[in-house]
């Protein structure tokens, strides 16, 4: 493994070395406070229960551009007229970026990666140059990949929709799409691949067969499995969630509405759920009720860490920074038995006023920190029992009796009915919500 501090022969990220931890003492920006990969934490380190992963996309390849200006930041990477030159000095910075902050993973889209060529041919030649160059930097920096996935959004071809598109020839081009970013991730050993369904959905129903349009991604996602596993691909298919943006409505709007679907169309199990916590208050709901509904339908694979922001109803993507939704998310994670094949993926980007070269470290320092310290809390939470016991509690009436019998579903209607004539009115018992908040904020003001 190289000890240069950086990958190729060009440093990208000069005057900032490999990011230490330093504990919460320290005043050095650019040290983590509460992340100790090392830490053991119930039987595992921090880094093997987080899973911490960089995103190509926002990191590497956002300019800071928004729909009333240009990019804020230019980048050393893209100074070449060649775009596969732009795209391997890209790459080197990503490695760089990676090792010296200390994420284990990191995750793609094809196009971040590699240009699109003229041609299908010609873009699947310029991924798989990429893929032999990551492959080697991966080789070097002991770099691993939680995912890859497509963008099949970004081209204009993609406006009606990629697998839901009503020109088939449309569907056929992310067909291609899809196929090569499996190869790519089959060859550098992803653990996972994802679905984002940028604009599968519709803009206006006038225009659009749901139905249709529904069993066609249905149909996409199964040859997209089966070509997978065809290939040699043993990890987990993921479908995040979004209701929207950029289209009116998406069709995986929330984890219900894709678990709900992926049962019906037989991809449980082979698919789970990439949940990102923006996407979930976008949907209306928290980052943990998308979390456990997941949990609950055993299909909880992944998470994209980032956020949003409470005044305005848009995907921001800012960097996770809140202790209190980290640790309520740890602990569903932890309640299920942790990540799989899944980690944390920082799904996010530093504000367009951020210009610095550090602010894309600090970003994700603080978020590093961020969960590092959910994970405590959430540990703490389970290992005193402190809400797992009342919450046993409260259903604890289902455990023996005729509660047991109606759970196991041994009654019927008018034995209910009896029951409640026979037992009378049923006493009050309190939610303790109150006492229940109050507790958690003891466990967030803990230190550990
Ligand atoms: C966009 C999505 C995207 C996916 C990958 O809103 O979060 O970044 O994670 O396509
Ligand atoms: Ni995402
Ligand atoms: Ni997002």
């Amino acid at each position: 493994m190289s000890t240069s501090p950086y990958i190729g022969d060009r440093e990208y990220f000069p005057g900032i070395g490999k990011i230490a931890y330093e504990g919460p003492e320290s005043d050095n920006p650019l040290a983590f406070k509460r992340y100790d990969a090392n830490k053991r934490v119930a039987g595992k380190t921090m880094a093997e229960h987080l899973r911490y992963a960089t995103c190509y996309w926002h990191s590497f390849c956002g300019d800071g551009s928004d729909p009333f200006g240009p990019g804020s930041r230019s980048y050393l990477w893209n100074d070449s007229s060649d775009p596969m030159t732009n795209a391997r000095q890209k790459m080197d910075a990503a490695f760089e970026f990676f090792t010296k902050l200390g994420t284990p993973y990191y995750c793609f889209h094809d196009r971040d990666m590699a240009p699109e060529g003229d041609s299908v041919a010609q873009s699947e030649e310029n991924l798989f140059a990429m893929v032999e160059l990551a492959k080697q930097r991966q080789a070097e920096t002991g770099m691993k990949l939680l995912w890859g996935t497509a963008n099949a959004f970004s081209n204009p071809r993609y406006m009606n929709g990629a697998s839901t598109n009503p020109n088939f020839d449309v569907v056929a081009h992310a067909g291609a799409q899809v196929k090569a970013a499996l190869d790519a991730t089959v060859a550098l050993g992803g653990e996972n691949y994802v679905f984002w369904g940028g604009r599968e959905g519709y803009i206006s129903l006038l225009n659009t067969s749901t139905k249709r349009e529904l069993e066609h991604m249905a149909r996409f996602l199964t040859m997209a499995r089966d070509y997978g596993r065809s290939i040699g691909f043993k990890g987990t298919f993921l479908i995040e969630p979004k209701p929207m943006e950029p289209t009116k409505h998406q069709y995986d709007f929330d984890a219900q509405t894709v678990i709900g679907f992926l049962r019906h169309h037989g991809l449980a199990g082979d698919f789970q759920l990439n949940i990102e916590a923006n996407h979930a208050t976008l949907s209306g709901h928290t980052f943990e009720h998308e979390l456990q509904l997941c949990a609950d339908a055993g299909l909880l694979g992944s998470i994209d860490a980032n956020r949003g922001d409470a005044q305005n109803g848009w995907d921001t993507d800012q960097f996770p920074v809140d202790l209190y939704d980290a640790a309520r998310g740890m602990l569903v994670v932890l309640e299920a038995g942790g990540f799989k094949t899944g980690g944390l993926n920082f799904d996010a980007k530093v504000r367009r006023e951020s210009t610095d070269n550090e602010d894309l470290f600090l970003g994700h320092i603080g978020a590093m920190d961020t969960f590092a310290h959910g994970l405590e809390v959430a540990n703490a939470i389970i290992e005193d029992e402190a809400l797992s016991a009342p919450l046993a509690q409260r259903y604890s009436s289902f455990d023996s009796g005729a509660g047991k019998d109606f759970a196991d579903g041994k009654l019927d209607l008018a034995a209910l009915r009896d029951h409640a004539a026979s037992a009378g009115e049923p006493e009050k018992i309190s939610g303790k919500q109150e006492q229940l908040e109050n507790l958690v904020n003891q466990y967030l003001l803990k230190s550990f």
